[in-house]
């Protein structure tokens, strides 16, 4: 037993907690409240490490009113809750959950991407409003997706992921733009074409964002991109919100260029911009990409792990920044 002090921030699955508490002084939260900033730093002022779910922000003020904290667990693989210059500052280390989330996030992009292309949330709305009286020939055609051209802006693990499942079960033709290019291996495991952003706006028939939230892409897809996409297009992002101009896109999404978006990440969630509960063609989740039971599981562990391994003395696992 370590005399570690540590906060775990939101609920997480019982088994995990209970592994927690066989190596350290755990404060829970399985009531679930969601803290303010103020709350979570008050929490927070007489620990050592936390478990967090990626939303809590790990910033300067929060760090000055916590001079014990020495890491913060996300249990999400993108950390951009973390201010990583002002954690360094106070020599805080941050760790997230790579790999474990992969494949299971790649398949909700490409259901996404799916239900998006082929309309599906619509005819379902249409069909429980009990509209269906008869077939039609043009009845919620929507766009083809095998043999298509996808576009995948990001090109890490997930978005490799998408490009495998695209280019080898769909027979689509995938080209990718990324900060750096992929090792020519991967690209042919891929079977991925790198191409600059414009020619990825220009060509894709459906464009899925999987790149980090950073300032730098703040708003990455706004007015201009999206007037630089094909007509008829499809849009998904399951990557965070505020890398799409929310407003921007329902605008396109009722006048063109695009037919459809799939969303998973929203610019202020769980708010979501009313222009886009308004139109008809996008398909709307919260923020689940990665949840099937088992890959939460093991994403709650490997945050734990970074915890266990980081107070032995072995080092975070899987560190960031
Ligand atoms: C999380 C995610 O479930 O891992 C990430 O970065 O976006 C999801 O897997 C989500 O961030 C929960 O807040």
């Amino acid at each position: 037993m370590n005399c570690a002090r540590i906060l775990v921030a939101r609920a997480i699955f019982p088994p995990t907690l209970a592994r927690l508490r066989q190596h350290f002084e755990v404060q829970d939260n399985q009531a679930d409240n969601a803290w303010s900033a103020h709350e979570l730093a008050q929490q927070l002022a007489d620990k050592d490490g936390a478990l967090l779910t990626g939303v809590q922000r790990i910033d300067a003020p929060l760090l000055a009113a916590c001079p014990r904290l020495r890491i913060a667990a996300n249990m999400t693989v993108g950390y951009n809750n973390f201010d990583l210059q002002a954690m360094a500052a106070a020599g805080v280390r941050g760790t997230n959950t790579p790999d474990v989330l992969t494949e299971t996030t790649a398949d909700f992009g490409f259901a996404l991407l799916l239900a998006t292309a082929r309309r599906m949330a619509e005819a379902e709305r249409f069909l429980r409003a009990g509209r269906w009286q008869d077939w039609r020939y043009d009845m919620f055609a929507g766009a083809e997706v095998h043999g298509s051209t996808l576009g995948i802006l990001g090109m890490g693990r997930i978005g490799q992921a998408i490009a495998r499942r695209a280019a080898h079960g769909f027979g689509m033709r995938v080209l990718y733009h990324n900060r750096s290019r992929l090792a020519p291996a991967l690209e042919a495991a891929c079977q991925a074409h790198y191409v600059g952003k414009d020619a990825l706006l220009a060509q894709a028939d459906h464009l899925l964002l999987v790149l980090p939230y950073t300032p730098q892409n703040h708003h990455a897809i706004g007015a201009p991109e999206l007037a630089r996409m094909k007509p008829g297009a499809t849009l998904v992002n399951i990557a965070r919100g505020g890398i799409v101009d929310d407003a921007a896109l329902a605008q396109a999404l009722r006048s063109g260029p695009l037919a459809a978006a799939g969303l998973d990440v929203f610019e202020g969630e769980p708010a979501v911009h009313p222009a886009l509960l308004d139109v008809p063609n996008v398909v709307l989740t919260p923020h689940i990409a990665s949840a099937t039971l088992a890959t939460r599981r093991a994403m709650a562990e490997l945050a734990a792990d970074n915890l266990i391994a980081f107070f032995d003395g072995r080092g975070p696992l899987t560190p960031v920044g």
